[in-house]
């Protein structure tokens, strides 16, 4: 059994909870592109990993239990990157957390909904979070008091990216229904929008149809303050195995319609795990990774 936290859980654990209010936030993060390596790693936090990705503090009790969740392929360089900045402030969030990597293997066309559906089932079995984030490779967080906790209500943690900026406007969401990039529910919230649609092969559509999930599912998504939820994205070209999905608005039309049978739980017939294959688990120096 793997212990989180590292060196760290060598010491007799606090049992006193985490404070509301992490001490040593600093807010807004000054982190820009060209020195982006630099500006996102702290080795100090890096040593304080355990193996897959883990993390726990060691003087007080978390006040949540995070399973990070990527989608990813072919994108390693932005990994690198992210994982080195989630380390870094998660853990001055004082957070208890796992990086999970799902990857889509080679040749099927790359599917976030259904990745995101299958992380959270792995998740689940690799721990007991009371928190998941289902979080984009390239977007990095750029005020540490945006703390990756869930809410009574699912959570939409971007209030504006650099991927949306226009000439008056630094950070910005393409549209108010926008709910993509970083989001944080709970294994209740998430089972009763029945997860993200599996039908979403190739770029857009999966996300906007989680919207309606989770409006039909008589939940909203809450944002933190404006000047918290920034987030700069790195930029990168067109994924070559990512092409626009010609048919996702067609799929979008029935989405209220599929939604009770088509989703977490349709990985499941007569309590068999169908529509995906387990390729590989390794657990890295800075995530737990599935192919
Ligand atoms: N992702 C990958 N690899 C891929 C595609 C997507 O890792 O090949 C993951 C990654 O976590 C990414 C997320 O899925 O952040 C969302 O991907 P996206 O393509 O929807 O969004 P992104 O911001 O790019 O990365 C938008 C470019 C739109 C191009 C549309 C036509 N190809
Ligand atoms: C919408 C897509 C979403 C996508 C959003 C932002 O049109 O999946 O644009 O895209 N919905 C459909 O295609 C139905 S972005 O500007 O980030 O490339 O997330």
């Amino acid at each position: 059994h793997l212990v989180a936290g590292g060196k760290s859980s060598e010491h007799t654990a606090n049992t006193e909870p985490c404070p509301e209010t992490p001490p040593g936030l600093v807010g807004r993060l000054n982190i820009s592109l060209p020195n982006i390596h630099k500006s996102v790693t702290n080795e100090d936090s890096l040593l304080r990993v355990g193996y897959g990705g883990r993390y726990r503090p060691s003087d007080c009790v978390a006040k949540e239990r995070v399973g990070i969740i990527i989608p990813y392929r072919d994108r390693k360089e932005h990994l690198t990157i992210l994982t080195r900045h989630l380390h870094n402030i998660l853990q001055r969030q004082q957070l208890e957390y796992q990086i999970f990597v799902i990857e889509m293997a080679l040749p099927t066309q790359f599917n976030r909904g259904l990745l995101v559906n299958v992380g959270v089932l792995f998740a689940k079995e690799s721990g007991n979070f009371s928190c998941f984030i289902i979080h984009d490779v390239d977007a990095l967080m750029m005020n540490d008091r945006n703390l990756y906790r869930c809410g009574s209500q699912p959570r939409h943690l971007v209030t504006g990216s650099t991927k949306y900026r226009s000439a008056n406007k630094e950070y910005a969401l393409p549209y108010d229904k926008y709910m993509s990039g970083v989001i944080a529910l709970t294994d209740s919230q998430y089972k009763k929008a029945n997860g993200f649609s599996n039908l979403y092969f190739g770029w857009g559509g999966e996300d906007d149809d989680f919207y309606i999930r989770v409006t039909n599912a008589k939940m909203t998504f809450k944002r933190p303050e404006n000047d918290v939820g920034i987030y700069l994205a790195i930029p990168h070209e067109n994924d070559l195995s990512n092409p626009i999905n010609p048919s996702r608005v067609d799929i979008l039309n029935k989405a209220s319609a599929r939604q009770s049978r088509e989703g977490i739980n349709s990985f499941y017939e007569n309590g068999k795990k169908i529509g995906y294959k387990r390729y590989a688990i390794e657990y890295r120096q800075y995530y737990t990774w599935l192919l």
